[in-house]
């Protein structure tokens, strides 16, 4: 099974799970240190403070990545490098440490590809209201502004945001996220602010006029009802409303669901921070579209469901895992049908576009046997049902132009600390001897072959 002659293969991760060095050259402090430093909010107490030392450690991963054959490398740039307390003028040496990692990457021929916002917000904007706050938006253009003012002319795919629809609702509406709150109006107002900064931060980098292909990536999940009943249909139809039609609908066609704001304003909670003019600058055309997927939510009706942090109580539906589903270490269904499903459909519903898989890949309970060698077959048999169904969905009309495995290293998993492994090399945390594990291997053949041989089972 082959792949077209330039589809990009890479692997993705983001700075606040890699980087480490949280002090260090006048980096200040994001919602996430102050966060997981809180007690109870992260699992063991694990912060970012170290995570893979990736910031002194970065020519040894590009080595690594080089060694492995990676064509593309999706990474985050973490705003309080460039902007400590969130605004004003560019703080240099944060600008240089992703001036090193594009150029180092350029000189091993591997495609940067940067997201700008992967959820770690200055604090200081937090006190001032964070997402809910307006102003956000407009701090998030003017960072979005430094940042590709030194580096548009070696970065050529840029990603405005990374998974609103978890830093709204993780963060604002369930809490389970940084900054862990609970209150579906402050979920709502974060929405409209982040998909807002997005656009104003697209006006911003389109404004220079540097030939750049300028996206935004989504987490999208194909909502199914859990039993043949009506009141499940309803429940999947809330849930496809919230986590996915709430970010494609405002991108695609400049209005927001009135399904979901209406069911919104029963509880309460409303999007009147929506101002004339938002809409249009939301839905201004993406040059892509990055898709993170990891599962599909099979729900049921549950009128009772009221725990606060439970992610969906709020539309009384409650995600289940069917019993009989593999399952990933994070506990959640593996489903390769549902990634070709979610991309025909944003063909299908939304735009022909080019599209990019930012994201994707699996938790595994891995270790160094006493050879010292980690053998991950679950995460190869994942990988390799999933670039199948990709495949699937581009024979039905998908434009898909390349595939970021999540993730290169082992990381910090916000909540569940450094408890869950995503990484196709292995973190020896104690010592940072990085590893790479039968995944990393295999993943370098598909990428030489630019396919896939016989099924991996
Ligand atoms: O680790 C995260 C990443 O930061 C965003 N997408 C999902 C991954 C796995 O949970």
């Amino acid at each position: 099974m082959n792949f077209p002659e330039n589809f990009l293969w890479g692997t993705a991760t983001a700075s606040y799970q890699i980087e480490g060095a949280v002090d260090e050259d006048g980096r200040g402090a994001s919602i996430w240190d102050t966060f997981s430093h809180a007690p109870g909010n992260v699992y063991r107490g694990d912060t970012g403070d170290v995570a893979c030392d990736h910031y002194h450690r970065l020519e040894e991963d590009l080595d690594l990545m080089a060694e492995l054959g990676l064509q593309a490398y999706r990474f985050s740039v973490a705003w309080p490098r460039v902007q400590p307390d969130g605004s004003g003028p560019a703080n240099q040496k944060g600008l240089d440490f992703y001036r090193r990692l594009v150029d180092g990457l350029r000189e091993r021929s591997i495609e940067p590809m940067l997201t700008l916002y992967h959820w770690d917000l200055p604090q200081a904007l937090e006190d001032r209201g964070g997402w809910t706050s307006r102003e956000t938006s407009e701090r998030f253009a003017e960072y979005a502004g430094l940042v590709y003012g030194a580096l548009s002319g070696t970065v050529s795919y840029w990603i405005t945001l990374n998974e609103p629809w978890v830093a709204a609702w993780l963060g604002h509406g369930y809490g389970v996220h940084a900054p862990g709150k609970q209150d579906a109006g402050a979920a709502l107002s974060a929405s409209h602010h982040l998909l807002l900064g997005h656009g104003l931060a697209m006006e911003r980098m389109r404004s220079v006029g540097d030939d750049n292909r300028l996206g935004v990536t989504l987490n999208l999940h194909p909502a199914v009802p859990g039993r043949d009943r009506d009141a499940d249909r309803e429940a999947a139809r809330r849930v496809d409303g919230q986590a996915n039609r709430l970010y494609l609908d405002p991108l695609f066609r400049g209005a927001y669901p009135e399904d979901v704001l209406s069911h919104y304003r029963g509880l309460g909670a409303d999007l009147s921070v929506v101002r004339d003019g938002d809409l249009r600058k939301i839905s201004a055309p993406l040059d892509f579209l990055g898709v993170n997927y990891y599962f599909r939510h099979t729900v049921r009706d549950a009128p009772e469901e009221d725990a606060p942090d439970a992610p969906f109580a709020d539309l009384d539906a409650r995600p289940i895992v069917p019993h009989a589903a593999e399952k990933t270490a994070m506990g959640w269904p593996v489903d390769p049908e549902g990634l070709t499903e979610i991309l025909v459909r944003i063909k299908e519903e939304y735009a022909d576009l080019p599209l990019y898989v930012t994201e994707n890949g699996r938790a595994v309970h891995d270790y160094a046997d006493p050879n010292g060698e980690v053998k991950d077959d679950e995460r190869v048999s994942y990988l390799d049902a999933h670039f199948r169904a990709a495949r699937e969905a581009m024979d039905r009309g998908a434009d898909l132009r390349g595939y970021m495995v999540w993730s290169f290293l082992d990381n910090f998993e916000w909540a569940e600390g450094y408890s869950k492994r995503f990484g196709l090399v292995f973190v020896d945390y104690a010592t940072q001897k990085r590893t790479p594990k039968t995944s990393a291997r295999w993943y370098s053949e598909v990428i030489r072959r630019n396919g896939l041989g016989e099924p991996a089972r």
